[in-house]
């Protein structure tokens, strides 16, 4: 089990306690071309989170927005926050005003500290706002020249931090689901260390000597995971990436040697390109792959180039982190592998009843963290009979791992087969013509729905009849036939979430 005292900050656990084991002289987070010791963070937020008591009036249980793109100030605003007993919001730097505004109306955020530089968006939120009364301005540089760093910079760099309870709130992670309206999951200072203890500890096996890089944003618990608590908890180093592609994470992990990456197969599958190009990716011991299914083909290849594994995991932002995942020792290609110590998982039916091993069901999982959704009637969707289920179909393999099928919502059913859109994808995504597909659902008069590929050719492919019939013919082979995508579609993108997820849901609202 995980056996934690009862009162437990996690700001404190992150951070001082890692200067207390001895790790204070290493470099915790590299971003914005200067690294930090463990010491220097542990001082920098100590300093903050006397300014957000002291001159803000931040009592524990307040709620505090973080709004930055990802870099070592936002890292120490959230640790700062923590320690002082508040409930931390990090947002995204893309969301606009309007968005900004839902979340503090949900969540009721008084208080929001933001990188001066995507500072007006958050005072414009603010302006229409009747809960967000402050909006305090950092410097997501290093030149700290901003109101909280001015603040910070006359505090002691000590701080007693809050003395929290292990199942005291201390993040609201949020969701957008596929209406817009907001959902915000509640954490527990507890929960930020199970997915280290857990996940990173077994999984990952993380040593000080690792060093992490990654494309989600801190905002998504998918990057606070692997960008931060991971990180932290166990004495290594995370180099923060501002503006996240695949071409400046090749270029991370070159200058910082980085030994485990987290980023979606997309971003595999670019940087395989740029090894092409003579990209060194020696250094990585592990590579994380979430937030999509990730496809065998894109495993083989990384499997094959590299030497090194890939591990497919499924996450969501309701448990926090990744709960179902392969492992160095146990991993297969389309597979996502096994719970995560002290979780369960099973496939159900309508009912939640069990249905058979090897038919596709509900994914139902429990564990140590699990979806608490405040102040929304969507709770009784998410959990039944204490079971967390996530919105996806999935089934059991002969050996008892897990296999994503699809989104619940991606199932395609035409002329009474049960279609999984994402198989359809991994079939073409295995031919080279193919660098990116979605497959929908599409509505047909006879069928009720038909395959539908929407596909981003390889600059050398001609998006034409032939190469049309080539993509159908090679699915056919592939998988069974009556799967093949009767439509093809060739476009130049696919929608995608700031975190890189594909939003098939666009593409169907395209077809009304
Ligand atoms: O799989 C995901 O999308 C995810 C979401 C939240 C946290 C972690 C993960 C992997």
């Amino acid at each position: 089990g995980f056996d934690y005292p009862e009162w437990l900050n996690a700001g404190v656990e992150l951070c001082d306690a890692q200067v207390g084991a001895g790790h204070g002289d290493r470099v915790a987070l590299i971003g914005n071309g200067r690294t930090r010791t463990y010491k220097e963070l542990a001082d920098w937020s100590n300093r903050i989170a006397h300014a957000l008591v002291e001159d803000y009036g931040v009592l524990p249980g307040h709620r505090v927005l973080i709004r930055a793109p990802n870099n070592p100030a936002m890292v120490a605003c959230w640790l700062a926050a923590t320690k002082a007993g508040a409930v931390v919001v990090n947002t995204m730097p893309m969301l606009r005003a309007g968005e900004l505004g839902k979340i503090v109306d949900k969540a009721e955020i008084g208080l929001a500290l933001c990188d001066t530089r995507i500072l007006d968006g958050m005072v414009a939120c603010a302006k229409d706002s009747r809960f967000l009364k402050q909006v305090i301005g950092f410097d997501g540089t290093a030149n700290h020249d901003a109101e909280l760093d001015r603040a910070a910079l006359s505090k002691p760099v000590r701080f007693d931090a809050v003395r929290t309870g292990r199942d005291d709130v201390a993040l609201l992670g949020f969701t957008s689901g596929t209406t817009g309206e907001p959902k915000a999951t509640m954490h527990f200072h507890r929960d930020l260390l199970i997915i280290a203890d857990g996940y990173a500890r077994d999984v990952l096996q993380v040593t000080p000597d690792d060093v992490f890089v990654g494309s989600p944003p801190l905002a998504f618990t998918f990057g606070l995971g692997g960008l931060a608590i991971f990180p932290l908890r166990f004495g290594a180093a995370a180099a923060l990436l501002e503006q996240a592609s695949p071409a400046n994470m090749v270029e991370l992990i070159e200058r910082h040697r980085a030994t485990i990456s987290f980023t979606a197969p997309t971003a595999y599958r670019a940087m395989m390109a740029a090894m092409e190009e003579g990209a060194d990716l020696s250094s990585l011991r592990l590579a994380v792959s979430a937030g999509e299914t990730l496809p065998a083909p894109v495993y083989d290849e990384w499997t094959r180039r590299t030497g090194k594994p890939i591990l497919d995991g499924i996450g969501s932002t309701e448990m926090l982190h990744i709960f179902i995942t392969n492992s160095v020792d146990d991993r297969a290609p389309g597979a996502t592998g096994r719970p995560v110590r002290g979780y369960e998982a099973r496939i159900v039916d309508e009912d939640m009843a069990d249905v058979p091993r090897g038919e596709i069901g509900r994914l139902a999982v429990r564990g140590p963290t699990g979806c608490r959704y405040l102040n929304d009637p969507r709770q009784r969707d998410y959990v039944r009979d204490g079971w967390n289920l996530t919105g996806d179909s999935f089934y059991q393999d002969e050996d008892g791992r897990f296999r994503f099928a699809a989104r619940s919502d991606d199932m395609i059913v035409s002329a009474g087969y049960n279609i999984a859109g994402p198989e359809v994808e991994t079939a073409l995504l295995a031919h080279p013509m193919v660098r990116e597909c979605a497959v929908i659902g599409a509505p047909d008069p006879d069928r009720g729905q038909i395959v539908e590929a929407h596909v981003v050719l390889v600059e050398e492919a001609a998006p034409d009849a032939l190469t049309i019939r080539l993509l159908q013919d090679h699915v056919k082979a592939a998988i069974a036939p009556y799967k093949y995508p009767r439509s093809v579609r060739f476009v130049d993108a696919l929608p995608k979430t700031p975190t890189g997820k594909i939003q098939r849901f666009r593409l169907r609202e395209g077809e009304r």
